[in-house]
């Protein structure tokens, strides 16, 4: 039997997995880890980020495309707190990924070793992280982690998807033993999940009922890869599809039946159809606050009368929202699978001739005109849709798609079309600023012959614009789109829309007492890193621009200076939020007080 340190048993199990990157940032926390990737650097490559949230983002990108987990480490203390806000996003958007975040030596515990977090309890990191994780490990022995490993891989990737962690005391990474690297394959566990025949069959009578049936797709279509099952029940009745944030890529958005997304933001067409929807069939979504217009019956559901279909691979989200006419309990590729062989022989020949087809083609053909608007504006403003209309012209059809918060993200989520599913990557639940840059670098790793590019906005881009320096020193070819309005200008039109125009406050980037925007020069930051950049301010220049950042070869930067005016800096509300608003504002927390088109 080999001897090898806990650090090497790592290493060796990653490789044994098919993991073929590690990311993270050192310390002297992790100097034994760090040697075990050294010593097999030939199989598993080490990107090493400029702080670690990007560890995780990076990630959590790649696992966003290719649907396989990447692992990532820290060292003691702010670098695993550090850590945090990425893991929680990947626990928000269900994507797996393996954490290691190095601790003290076990036999230092309480005694105030470098960087511990000790005083209520020792080395207490995994209680920091525990609620944003599937499970966390605190492994004190070396031997447990022949153990610990297989099984974080397992609970990581089988059922709902999300990251794990693993505490890696210092001394447990040096330590030496014999040791045999367990076969991953050995551990597995088949996500194969299937509804029983009784539920499906109420599921299908059900939908055979309906008159004006609508299908929610929500991320758990993607996590589960079921999207050609989700097109096939979809086309076999004529059933039209809308989705969640999470659930964009799930139809492309180029198919008769799709009908764009809900909630609050949402569309005109989406939001036409599911309050009036006598069956809802809902995969994989969790019928959030912003996807559910805060709950506001009638806006963007009316249940009841509506009756839901639910299946969902997490019972925690049958009914947790709406109770559920039929609750199937199962992953959403099987389960749909199974919907499609019991909905075959009813089969609608051609759906494009129902009556419920042509009328939702108005409602699309509305919500065009509405995106066209905002694209081409009558008072000429550069707008960020804009942008994306001349972007959408020149990219491939694959392209990957990437976004963190704001105005920005919502554009690309509601005027970029996808037609190719997981190549809108997003940080959908938490939409936490600071995703794109690092996320992108690990969907180019996932997918190094497609073009990614990250569209995002000056706050955002501000939160981890340092790893430029991850993507110069990895020549990661990845192009980003700085939507600079000078500010977290989403925020500032959320305060002028419910508190007034004078209450803007605290959300723009003036030099204090001027009107001179206090941004630092994109294009010179960008170019301080070594990457290409260039400043684009009108629509004509957004596909040469491209077309040059594309062909660098290398990582660049578009610096888009796009309208800021309300209200063509963001796009139309469609539906409701219940922001709670002091009495003295007045009321302003009813649907027909927004400014709904
Ligand atoms: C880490 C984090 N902090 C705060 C927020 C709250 N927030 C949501 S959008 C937004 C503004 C984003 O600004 P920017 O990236 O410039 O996009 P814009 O809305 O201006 O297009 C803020 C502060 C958040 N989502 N994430
Ligand atoms: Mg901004």
């Amino acid at each position: 039997m080999p001897k090898l340190s806990g650090s090497e048993i790592i290493v060796e199990y990653l490789i044994k997995e098919g993991v073929p990157y590690v990311a993270g940032l050192p310390g002297h926390g992790t100097l034994a880890f760090m040697d075990g990737l050294r010593r097999r650097s030939d199989r598993i490559k080490t990107i090493m980020v400029r702080h670690e949230q990007s560890a995780a983002h990076l990630a959590d990108g790649y696992y966003r495309v290719t649907g396989k987990p990447m692992a990532c480490f820290t060292t003691v203390g702010p670098g695993a707190v550090n850590s945090l806000i990425g893991v929680a996003t990947a626990f928000m958007d269900s994507t797996a990924l393996v954490l290691f975040t190095a601790n003290c030596p076990t036999y230092m515990n309480e005694r105030g070793a470098m960087q511990e977090i000790e005083r209520n309890h020792w080395a207490d990191f995994p209680e920091v992280i525990r609620p944003i994780v599937k499970r966390t490990w605190n492994v004190t022995r070396v031997e447990q982690l022949l153990e610990v490993l297989p099984r974080a891989f397992r609970v990581a990737t089988s059922g709902r998807p999300g990251p794990v962690h693993i505490d890696l005391p210092m001394d447990v990474q040096a330590e030496v033993i014999e040791a045999t690297i367990p076969n991953p394959k050995k551990y597995r566990a088949t996500t194969e999940a299937h509804a029983s025949s009784e539920d499906l069959g109420d599921a299908v009578e059900l939908l055979l009922s309906a008159k004006r049936p609508l299908i929610l797709a929500g991320g758990g279509v993607l996590r589960s890869r079921a999207t050609d099952e989700l097109r096939e029940v979809a086309e076999l009745r004529g059933i039209p599809v809308v989705s969640t944030f999470n659930g964009k890529g799930v139809m492309s958005e180029d198919h008769p039946l799709w009908c764009y997304f809900i909630g609050f933001m949402g569309s005109k067409c989406g939001n036409a159809l599911a309050p009036y929807a006598d069956v809802i069939l809902a995969v994989g979504c969790r019928f959030a606050e912003w996807t559910a217009s805060s709950y506001k019956e009638g806006v963007t559901f009316n249940v009841p009368p509506t009756k839901i279909i639910q299946i969902d691979i997490d019972t925690r989200e049958i009914a947790k929202n709406y109770p559920v006419e039929v609750g199937l309990f199962g992953d959403a590729k099987s389960v749909l699978r199974d919907l499609t062989e019991a909905l075959r022989p009813h089969g609608i020949p051609d759906y494009t001739q129902t009556a419920y087809f042509k009328e939702i083609q108005g409602y699309k053909d509305e919500w065009h005109e509405v995106l066209d608007e905002w694209r081409a504006p009558p008072t000429n403003a550069f707008t960020s849709a804009g942008c994306l209309a001349e972007m959408r012209q020149i990219l491939d059809r694959d392209v990957i798609v990437l976004s963190d918060a704001g105005h920005a993200q919502d554009h690309l989520w509601r005027a970029f079309p996808i037609y190719t599913p997981h190549t809108h990557v997003s940080s959908g639940g938490f939409s936490t600023m600071g995703f794109t840059v690092p996320a992108a670098i690990g969907c180019k790793l996932a997918a190094p012959h497609r073009q990614v590019v990250g569209f995002i906005g000056d706050g955002s881009f501000l939160m981890t614009c340092q790893e430029l320096a991850t993507a110069v020193q990895y020549n990661i070819p990845v192009v980003y789109v700085v939507n600079n309005n000078n500010g977290w200008v989403s925020i500032r039109d959320l305060q002028s829309e419910w508190y007034g125009k004078d209450a803007v406050f605290g959300t723009e980037f003036f030099r204090e007492g001027t009107q001179e925007f206090a941004n630092p020069d994109f294009v010179l930051l960008a170019k301080s890193f070594g990457v290409h950049a260039e400043r684009v301010t009108c629509r004509e220049e957004v596909a040469p621009a491209m077309q040059r950042a594309l062909t660098t070869g290398g990582p660049a930067v578009i610096e888009v200076v796009t309208e800021r005016e309300h209200p063509y800096s963001g796009l139309p509300l469609t539906g409701w939020a219940d922001y709670p608003t002091p009495e003295y504002v007045g009321k302003k927390n009813e649907p027909d007080e927004l400014s709904i088109p």
